[in-house]
C-alpha cells in the first residue's frame, strides 16, 4: 500500500515519489512509525492538488538535518511546513525556530501516556515561537489547515475548500436522512 511505496529517507527535494520537484508545503515527521498519522495530511493536500513533499527529520536523531531543512525551506519556495511527532515531541517547534514560515504540528499518539505528552511538547512553545497544533493524531486537519493558509495567495484553493466544506455538509445531511428513516 502506500507506505511502502514512499521513500521516506530520500533527499529533501526529489522530483519523484510522493515530492514534487517545487513543494508548497513540507510534510515532515520525526520518524517512519509517524507515517500513518502524516499520511492523510498528504492524502488531503493531493486532493486539493497542492504540491509537496513527505520525509523524515527528526530532531533527535537527524539534527543536522533539521537544521538544514527548516533553515532552507523558505528558499525552497515552501510555504507551510507540517511537522509531527510523538513523545518528547520537539520537531515543530524546532522548526519553527528557524525558519519565518507558518508550522502546523501534529502530535502524534505513541504507545504509552496516549499522545498527551506530544501535544504538550508541541502547543506549549514560548512566547514569540508559535507553532498552529492540531489535535493528536489528526494529520487531516493539518492538511487542511495548510491549505487554507496556502489559500490567502490561491484565490483557488478558496473555492476548492468551499467546494470540500459543502460536500461534508452534503455528506452529512445524507447520513440524517438515512438515520431519520431507521
Ligand atoms: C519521535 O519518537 C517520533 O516522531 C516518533 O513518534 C517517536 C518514536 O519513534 P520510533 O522509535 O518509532 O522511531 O521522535
Amino acid at each position: 500500500n502506500d507506505a511502502k511505496e514512499i521513500d521516506l529517507y530520500a533527499p529533501p527535494s526529489p522530483s519523484q515519489g510522493h515530492s514534487h520537484a517545487f513543494p508548497l508545503v513540507g510534510v515532515i515527521m520525526g520518524s517512519d512509525s509517524d507515517l500513518p498519522v502524516m499520511l492523510p495530511a498528504a492524502r488531503i493536500l493531493d486532493r486539493f492538488k497542492v504540491p509537496y513533499e513527505l520525509t523524515i527529520v527528526s530532531a533527535h536523531r537527524t539534527p543536522d538535518r533539521l537544521v538544514e531543512y527548516a533553515r532552507t525551506a523558505a528558499s525552497r519556495g515552501m510555504k507551510v511546513v507540517i511537522a509531527g511527532a510523538g513523545g518528547a515531541a520537539h520537531l515543530p517547534g524546532m522548526v519553527a525556530a528557524m525558519t519565518a514560515l507558518p508550522v502546523i504540528g501534529v502530535p502524534v499518539k505513541g504507545s504509552t501516556l496516549d499522545g498527551v505528552d506530544s501535544l504538550h511538547s508541541i502547543v506549549q512553545m514560548p512566547r514569540g515561537v508559535p507553532v498552529a497544533t492540531v489535535a493528536i493524531n489528526n494529520g487531516t486537519n493539518a492538511g487542511l489547515l495548510a491549505v487554507r493558509m496556502l489559500a490567502v495567495a490561491i484565490p483557488e484553493l478558496i473555492i476548492s475548500m468551499e467546494g470540500y466544506l459543502k460536500s461534508m455538509q452534503t455528506e452529512v445531511l445524507a447520513k440524517v436522512e438515512t438515520l431519520e428513516e431507521v
